[in-house]
């Protein structure tokens, strides 16, 4: 069995670098500091690492100041959270060189399995979920400061347990952190409902750049770098935006241009039907059936209708048998 395979990883080492992807989410910060507390509380030499800054609104999380931006020397064992390849971690030296066994535990569907022990459930509806049942089988006792970080992992990648991955198992969970002591209103207020004045401006500009196809499927919205620059705004101002372009009654296919430096960062989100998983792996990106991204190399216009095409193409294709037509190119 997998998990036991860990178990043995972790009861059999002494030094660890745990670690999520950049860009962090809930489920990365809170996966990460669910690990971190499991670890030390084991007695482990514990290094919890994030290669970005991370939002916000994630400060109230307990652990959350020992998380680093990079580190030093080699360690016994790295555990890899929430990333479904090597690249989302962020850090350019071979895994190999920083870690003698590599943990890889992920949700994702496209992961690409480069651990030497992997524990990889696409139905899992974060890597907190995963968690919560490894630590149950060692009968790790869960506190108020433990269910918070995995209450915050599921919480935010269900969306507030409103997407379709919110399943019996993740409301059975966050139903015992809740009892043993975990406040959703605490959680939901840092979370979700504080937003910096910023944010909403930018939501504003968002907004009033919002169009929609001509067949009514999809609807776009886009950032211009110069708006970014001058709200002065960070990745986690962008946290929920795309929604509203997926909101709109008869959109099945909801995105977010940001331009970037040297191209855009497109966010992608589905409705009911169409796999935006699969468009942004076939954009050089990744992500999950509802909810996707890449980022694209190259100029802004090009990109931008290369995308709105071919989603334009796959869209009117409904129902017919996808004929694996790949975009490979990262630039355009
Ligand atoms: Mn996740």
């Amino acid at each position: 069995m997998v998990s036991r395979e860990f178990w043995n990883t972790v009861k059999t080492n002494t030094k660890f670098l745990v670690i999520s992807h950049i860009f962090p989410d809930g489920d990365a910060v809170g996966s990460l500091l669910a690990t971190g507390m499991v670890l030390k509380t084991m007695g482990k030499k514990t290094t919890m690492v994030i290669m970005d800054k991370t939002p916000e609104c994630f400060d109230f999380l307990p652990g959350i100041n020992e998380v680093k931006r990079g580190f030093d020397g080699v360690f016994d064992c790295v555990i890899v959270l929430d990333c479904s390849d090597v690249d989302r971690i962020g850090i350019k030296a071979n895994l190999k060189t920083i870690g003698r066994i590599i943990v890889n535990i992920d949700h994702h569907p496209g992961n690409t399995y480069f651990g030497d022990v992997n524990i990889v459930d696409p139905s899992a509806s974060s890597v907190g979920e995963i968690l919560y049942k490894l630590f149950k089988e060692l009968e790790i006792q869960f506190d108020t400061c433990l269910g918070e970080c995995i209450f915050t992992s599921i919480a935010t990648d269900t969306g507030s347990f409103k997407y379709s991955n919110t399943t019996p198992d993740c409301m059975r969970i966050c139903s015992e952190l809740i009892g043993v002591g975990v406040r959703p209103e605490r959680v939901s207020r840092f979370v979700f409902e504080t937003k910096a004045i910023k944010s909403l401006q930018l939501l504003q500009k968002a907004l009033s750049s919002l169009k929609i196809g001509k067949d009514g499927l999809y609807a776009w919205m886009e950032v211009p770098l110069k708006i970014q620059t001058e709200l002065k705004v960070d990745d986690e101002d962008f946290e929920g935006i795309i929604n509203y372009a997926r909101q709109i009654k008869g959109v099945e296919v909801g995105i977010l241009f940001r331009e970037m430096d040297k191209g855009v960062k497109i966010s992608f989100r589905s409705n009911d039907w169409f796999d935006v998983g699969k468009l942004a792996r076939e954009l050089g990106g990744g992500g999950h059936t509802r909810a996707s991204g890449c980022i694209v190399e190259g100029k802004y216009d090009v990109i931008k209708k290369r995308v709105l095409d071919k989603i334009r193409t796959k869209l009117s294709q409904k129902g017919l048998r996808d004929d694996g037509n790949k975009w490979h190119t990262k630039h355009s």
